[in-house]
């Protein structure tokens, strides 16, 4: 049974029990309703409280619910709440963990509400391309006033109830054991008789017309690729100027209608896409996890330095690792800037900052290194450079630490091999800055033992990042992708477009940067090291020279001033650069190809497609295990637009045959040889199947 049911003098106690977080399914739903009524009907019984455990009061609607049957039978949660909010009895809420989405709309058609200061208390449904549809939109306003209310249903970030003890919400805001202080309210409830419903408080707010105009402004202008957040502001606004059936009902409808949008399915693909990605098919619970209490980095530069920061805002003491006092003194100093900078920000304490550096331990010496369970090199991209690493790290780190290298393009199994201890070697692939950036590419080598796979795993979520185990290959999943759609943007350039125009339609389509502006702030030089390499390892691989070129004119990027685009000194702002675009034509020319206009659309689609289809070939190696990794590593790490779900999502959306018709449509033109398309991507479109099945 999903809700348990007890009587304790006289208090009917209704507790929730979904695991992990209470998600108010359909059996939860059903639970709730019947043991309600028996609460109602037991003659013995005062008053009702309803508790979820320490963990969470509710996380809300079962969201896996969602694409099934299931999330319209009967009963639906508002049933239910209204149920609750008729109720002859009295009825608390006891608010344990979180409060979250329906879970706060149902403690909302309670009585009454006690909470731990520490629950997190939100309506996050907008995260998930939704709006509260069991009717927060509508009862939240009232109960912490239209301001609040707005921003936590717009933003869908969840608050500490404790900042919201001056609010209505709450009758009572505890220190601990929520639980024990609602059932003494209830007691308190049933003596005093009376039935406050949130639904019949008033909106109070000085200029409500006002606000909710400046509000609509600022919600549209940020929000322009997501129906939802509009969508909760013309609910709330219903709230405010309708009686409260009616704006349940302008509720109900858009819920309706949003529910079914692409930018909903897609952001629901993203949630679960990234809780599965820390699954790992022969990686069972049964396996045991190493204990990680000291770090150790070696290399005090930008990505070390990033890497340091990671375990010290967790608590992780951290050895940190130069060659040389002057790079460490430097790194240390880079750091505590970081922080200070943060602190300017307000977002760290002054204290918090010297806490932080206090958990480093700087040091020339590999010997301090001997009692970290964790060491990471992040030092420089060369096999050579590693494997003086890797030897002296297996003289000296102690039995059982787990040796990683933050390389972003070399065989992992062969640095393993530069120890005696292979199966405890792994990639741990941070991306710039590794402080900032949410992804992690965890490479499994071929004898990388499980354990230390599943702890790295888990020490990756304590550390906040998302993280997404690759196989070794050259690039792993990400920049192998990026670099086949890096190469169609320079054919692009090659067959007629520029810089801006392709920049301007894939930031349209909703990238974050476009792949020359994105090059520019990476650096062009390092795209340059990389195709030198190709030229020797793969000299059949095919580029548009352009980019050679520029670097041969000393553009290397932002930190030149001048790249595809031209800077100004301390202006980000990319200007469109005369001798580029002049370079851009001059090049076609040379190579005999005649320019011709090309749409945004074939843009897009070249570029998107291009990762899609090594997108498809890293499934099928088995370099991801499963299409909606592949997608997390580009919505987490590479700014593709998280409303379309990820290239492999997206490419189900359109069609898996549409996808391969156009790619065979391209592989007639300039440079065609780069749509050889996956066998995997051709078995899938012929059986009208999609990557995500
Ligand atoms: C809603 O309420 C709509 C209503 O307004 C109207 C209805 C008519 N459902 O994140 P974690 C699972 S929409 C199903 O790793 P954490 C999750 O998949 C909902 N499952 O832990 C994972 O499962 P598994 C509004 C859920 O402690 C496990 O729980 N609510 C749900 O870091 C642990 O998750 C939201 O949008 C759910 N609602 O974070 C809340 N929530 O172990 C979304 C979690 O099998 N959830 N799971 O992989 C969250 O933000 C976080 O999961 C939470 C816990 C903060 C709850």
């Amino acid at each position: 049974m999903s809700v348990k049911y007890e009587v304790r003098d006289g208090i009917a106690i209704l507790t929730l029990q979904n695991p992990p977080v209470n998600g108010l399914g359909l059996s939860t739903r059903r639970g709730l309703m019947e043991s309600l009524q028996q609460g109602l009907d037991d003659a013995q019984v005062k008053a009702i409280v309803v508790t979820g455990g320490a963990r969470a009061f509710s996380g809300g609607a079962d969201i896996r619910e969602f694409n099934t049957a299931d999330v319209s039978r009967e009963p639906i949660l508002n049933t239910v709440i209204t149920a609750f909010e008729r109720s002859k009895k009295p009825t608390v809420a006891a608010i344990e963990g979180m409060a979250l989405g329906g879970g706060l709309e149902l403690a909302l058609g309670m009585n009454y509400r006690v909470a731990d200061q520490r629950a997190l208390i939100g309506l996050p449904e907008v995260k998930l391309g939704i709006l509260p549809g069991a009717g927060g939109t509508q009862r939240l306003p009232r109960a912490v006033g239209l301001e609040v209310a707005l921003n936590m249903i717009v933003s869908g970030e969840p608050v500490a109830a404790g900042k919201l003890d001056d609010t209505k919400l709450f009758d009572l805001v505890v220190e601990k054991d929520a639980l024990h202080a609602a059932l003494l309210f209830a007691h308190e409830a049933a003596a005093a008789g009376t039935l406050p419903k949130v639904r019949d408080w008033k909106i109070k707010h000085t200029n409500a017309e006002g606000f909710l105009g400046f509000a609509r402004t600022a919600v549209a202008a940020a929000s322009a690729n997501y129906p939802a957040p509009l969508k909760c502001v013309d609910a709330i606004e219903a709230a405010v100027k309708q009686p409260f059936d009616n704006g349940i009902e302008v509720e109900r409808q858009a819920f309706a209608l949003l529910i079914n949008t692409p930018e909903s399915k897609a952001l629901r693909h993203g949630f679960f896409g990234e809780r599965a990605a820390s699954k790992i098919a022969d990686i069972g619970a049964d396996v045991p996890v190493r204990e990680i209490n000291r770090i150790g980095v070696i290399g005090a530069g930008t990505m070390g330095g990033g890497i340091t920061m990671n375990f010290l805002n967790a608590g992780l003491p951290v050895t940190l690792l130069e060659t040389k006092q002057e790079a460490l003194d430097r790194g240390i100093a880079t750091i505590r800037k970081n922080y200070e900078n943060s602190a300017k920000k307000g977002k760290l304490t002054a204290e918090q900052v010297e806490r932080r550096m206090g958990l480093i331990t700087p040091t020339l010496s590999y010997d301090d290194l001997k009692q970290a369970d964790l060491i990471i090199e992040a030092v420089f991209e060369e096999y050579k450079v590693k494997q003086a690493v890797f030897t002296q790290l297996d003289a000296i780190a102690k039995p059982g630490a787990i040796l990683a290298s933050n390389t972003s393009t070399l065989d992992v199994d062969r640095i393993a091999a530069f120890t005696k201890r292979p199966q405890d070697v792994l990639g741990t692939h941070f991306f710039s800055p590794a402080n900032v950036m949410k992804l992690l590419e965890v490479v499994r080598g071929k004898q990388t033992a499980k354990d230390v796979l599943a702890t790295v795993m888990q020490l990756s979520k304590k550390i906040g990042k998302t993280a997404v185990v690759s196989g070794v290959c050259d690039g792993f999943i990400g920049n192998r992708m990026i670099e086949q759609y890096g190469r169609q943007a320079g054919f692009l350039l090659d067959e007629g477009a520029l810089p801006q125009q392709v920049d301007r339609a894939i930031e349209k389509f909703g990238f974050a940067m476009g792949p020359f502006r994105m090059g520019d702030l990476a650096g062009n030089d390092i795209g340059w090291a990389i195709r030198k390499r190709r030229a020797i390892e793969k000299p059949d691989m095919k580029y548009s020279k352009t980019a050679d070129l520029l670097c041969e004119l000393g553009r290397y990027g932002q930190k030149t001033g001048a790249g595809w685009y031209d800077y100004k000194p301390g202006d980000r702002t990319a200007y469109p650069s005369q001798q580029v675009n002049e370079m851009v034509v001059q090049h076609s020319k040379d190579i005999g190809v005649k320019r011709r206009d090309i749409s945004d659309e074939e843009i897009v689609e070249r570029l998107v497609y291009a990762l899609v289809n090594e997108g498809a070939h890293i499934l099928q190696e088995g370099i991801a295990a499963k299409a909606s990794d592949i997608d997390v590593v580009y919505l987490a790490g590479y700014g593709f637009p998280i409303w379309r779900g990820g290239p492999m999502f997206y490419a189900d959306s359109v069609g898996l045959y549409n996808v391969l018709a156009a790619m065979r449509r391209y592989a007639k033109g300039h440079e065609g040889k780069a749509w050889e398309p996956a066998p995997l991507l051709v078995q899938l479109a012929e059986a009208g199947k999609s990557f995500n099945d």
